[in-house]
């Protein structure tokens, strides 16, 4: 049983790291993408995070997933195409795996073909009943998915955790039409979105007392200096997460404390004291907001599936 899962290699090119993060340092305000949170350390903190009581977000969507899943499997209907984009999220794939009664295949598309592995395997041990075809490419450009072991029915894209909020909203709005493609017509994305509430509580998500997601997010500069071999000076910076009601959005930032240089690859980057460099959006929505963002990508709302808070939704879109 040591035999290596197939995996469909569509070879993507593998983006530099170090030449986007210095065309971000190059501009005005300065900015680095969050998709670099995740090494190892950054993947720990995040899900300490998650246990974290301020963070509601994947409990709340756990617990709708739990709680609701036979309404959910009925909706989707049988002999499914189950797709995702990234690794897969292994408790919330693997609960709605359980609960889809009849899946064709569960396809997990992702540009690591180290992570793509590991979860691809990890979830055969766990549903060795599901056949998995991992895909390696990258999900923002056009793909087309291998042929179905079965006859399908739906083609269905899960995308959990309200990661859509971490893309601008015109970044957004390309993968949902991305995702409208690769479903086709009469296919479905299911989405998880993380929805409007009082300034309060989205703050104190992302500012837990414990001071967890703060070194989550300066883990950032660390990782830089040890990949890139850049020398952020990682305690002369601080974290700061406020939500901006007008974009609608927690935007993440780290404040330099003082004035001082960063160098990377040869070039030097001026920090001013007190300037803030974007590292991460979190957006936030409300009904309206869905609607209008899948009406522009070529979906419409088919059901949705939330906590009784209305704290956070999974939110059926059919194609
Ligand atoms: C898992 C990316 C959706 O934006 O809420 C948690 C990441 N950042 N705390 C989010 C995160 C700060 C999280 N996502």
């Amino acid at each position: 049983m040591n035999a290596v899962m197939p995996l469909i290699d569509l070879r993507p090119p593998v983006e530099d790291m170090l030449s986007e993060v210095c065309r971000g340092l190059a501009q005005t305000p300065k900015r680095i993408s969050s998709k670099y949170f995740y090494d190892a350390r950054g993947s720990a903190l995040f899900e300490q995070i998650c246990a974290q009581p301020e963070y509601y977000l994947t409990r709340t969507e756990l617990g709708i997933l739990q709680q609701q899943i036979g309404a959910i499997a009925e909706a989707l209907g049988p002999d499914v195409l189950l797709i995702e984009f990234g690794s897969g999220s292994g408790i919330k794939t693997e609960r709605l795996l359980r609960g889809m009664r009849t899946p064709v295949a569960y396809v997990p598309i992702d540009i690591s073909r180290s992570a793509l592995r590991a979860s691809a395997e990890a979830l055969r041990q766990a549903l060795p009943g599901v056949p998995i075809i991992p895909v390696c490419a990258d999900f923002t450009q056009a793909l087309s998915l291998p042929t179905a072991p079965r006859p399908t029915k739906r083609r269905v894209l899960f995308f959990p955790g309200s990661t859509l909020g971490n893309f601008s909203t015109d970044d957004a709005l390309a993968l949902l039409r991305r995702m409208r493609q690769v479903v086709g017509t009469g296919g479905a994305v299911l989405i998880g979105l993380d929805m409007k509430k009082s300034v309060e509580r989205l703050e104190a998500a992302y500012n837990d007392a414990a001071g967890v997601t703060a070194e989550f997010t300066l883990n950032l500069l660390v990782r830089l200096n040890r990949e890139l071999g850049a020398d952020f000076a990682v305690d002369r910076f601080r974290h700061r997460a406020r939500y901006n009601r007008l974009a609608g959005r927690i935007e993440t930032h780290l404040l330099s404390q003082c004035r001082q240089q960063v160098s990377l690859d040869g070039q030097r980057f001026e920090f001013a004291a007190g300037e803030a460099m974007l590292v991460e959006y979190s957006a936030k929505y409300d009904q309206t907001d869905v609607e209008r963002m899948a009406s522009k990508s070529g979906l419409a709302v088919e059901r949705v599936f939330s906590d009784a808070e209305g704290d956070f939704s999974l939110q059926l879109l059919s194609a």
